[in-house]
């Protein structure tokens, strides 16, 4: 606690300015970032599972090099973040050991299974789509390795979310089979979609004040609303329907109304009990096992650097 360095850190923040790393900052705004830049972070690495899952089955070499690109992107996103939250005073090996133990959360969405090749488009589509709505409101959040990280991830999102709704296209010119396996993907995918905004607002423990630091400059439910607006109108072009029966325009609002979520399966997947919770967990743990020898092997090559250095 420091009144004199809290004045000028709250002014900084009134001004929407940007905090740095060697700025001071208050414990809970150091812990906040720690917590959402982590998250962040393995949302990313664990996010390369579903799709990664695909890279073998792409129908095409165009597809494959597409999807090879995108699941690298999504590494080099992770490694960013994982930079990022590194200023905050925090290791990387702290953060993993909190991934691989199961205490830090990562994105419900990626706990979902990917069955069939259109869920490759859907995850671009809605995915990714959720992804940017939420991401691009972080390229202006107050700490400023952080903001700057999301800046190039933004940038490469929307090239996810692109090859996403080509490969949709694609699909619903082709066959009925191929069209049905849209649809499935679609009503299988929409609501986890829409669950990543988080809790309702009033629900969400974290938004108050993330908002008073500029961490969140939308709040959850209006990210949200923002997302079924946009995807409402692209879904009619690619002549497929969400499986919300309450879907609708309304005019007085001037936005959709949508459909209760059902927020026990959400907090059952972010608690461990979706799907995919106990295979994704398991395949980072052994990844990180397997690496192992990569990080000895490393370590060594700097031991004997070193102990040259010094003959
Ligand atoms: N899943 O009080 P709030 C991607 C937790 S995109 C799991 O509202 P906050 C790209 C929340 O952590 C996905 N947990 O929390 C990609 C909190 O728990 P805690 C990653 C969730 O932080 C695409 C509790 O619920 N994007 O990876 C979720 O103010 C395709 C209460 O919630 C980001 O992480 C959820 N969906 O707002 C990669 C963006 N929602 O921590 C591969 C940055 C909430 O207190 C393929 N993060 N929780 O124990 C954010 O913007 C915020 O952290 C929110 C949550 C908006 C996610």
């Amino acid at each position: 606690e420091n009144p004199e360095y809290q004045a000028e850190f709250d002014a900084k923040i009134d001004a929407g300015g940007y905090i740095e790393a060697k700025d001071w900052m208050p414990e809970a705004y150091r812990k906040t970032l720690v917590r959402q830049i982590s998250q962040h972070a393995h949302s990313e690495i664990v996010g390369m599972l579903p799709e990664g899952n695909w890279i073998t089955r792409a129908p095409t070499l165009k597809r494959k090099a597409i999807l090879l690109a995108k699941v690298q992107d999504e590494g080099g996103h992770g490694l960013y973040l994982y930079a990022a939250a590194e200023t905050l005073g925090v290791s990387r090996d702290e953060l993993l050991d909190a991934l691989h133990t199961g205490k830090a959360k990562y994105s419900s969405i990626f706990n979902y299974p990917t069955l069939t090749w259109a869920d490759i488009g859907v995850i671009g589509w809605l995915v990714d789509g959720a992804a940017i709505m939420n991401q691009i409101p972080l390229c202006k959040c107050s700490y400023g390795p952080y903001a700057r990280a999301m800046v190039r991830i933004c940038k490469e999102e929307s090239f996810h979310q692109r090859q996403g709704y080509d490969l949709l296209l694609t699909m619903m010119k082709g066959t009925d089979e191929q069209r049905a396996m849209v649809q499935d993907a679609v009503n299988r995918w929409w609501w986890p979609s829409i669950m990543m905004f988080g809790p309702h607002d009033k629900d969400s423990p974290n938004s108050a004040q993330s908002s008073r630091w500029g961490i969140k400059r939308i709040s959850n439910d209006d990210l949200r609303q923002k997302f079924i607006d946009a995807t409402v109108e692209q879904a009619k072009v690619l002549g497929v329907t969400m499986p919300d029966p309450e879907l609708k325009w309304n005019a007085e609002r001037g936005h959709h109304d949508y459909g209760a979520i059902d927020w026990d399966e959400f907090w059952s997947v972010v608690n461990g009990h979706g799907q995919g919770n106990v295979d994704r967990l398991a395949a980072r743990v052994k990844a990180w096992e397997d690496g192992a020898w990569v990080r000895e092997a490393a370590l060594e090559h700097e031991r004997k650097r070193v102990a040259r250095e010094h003959q």
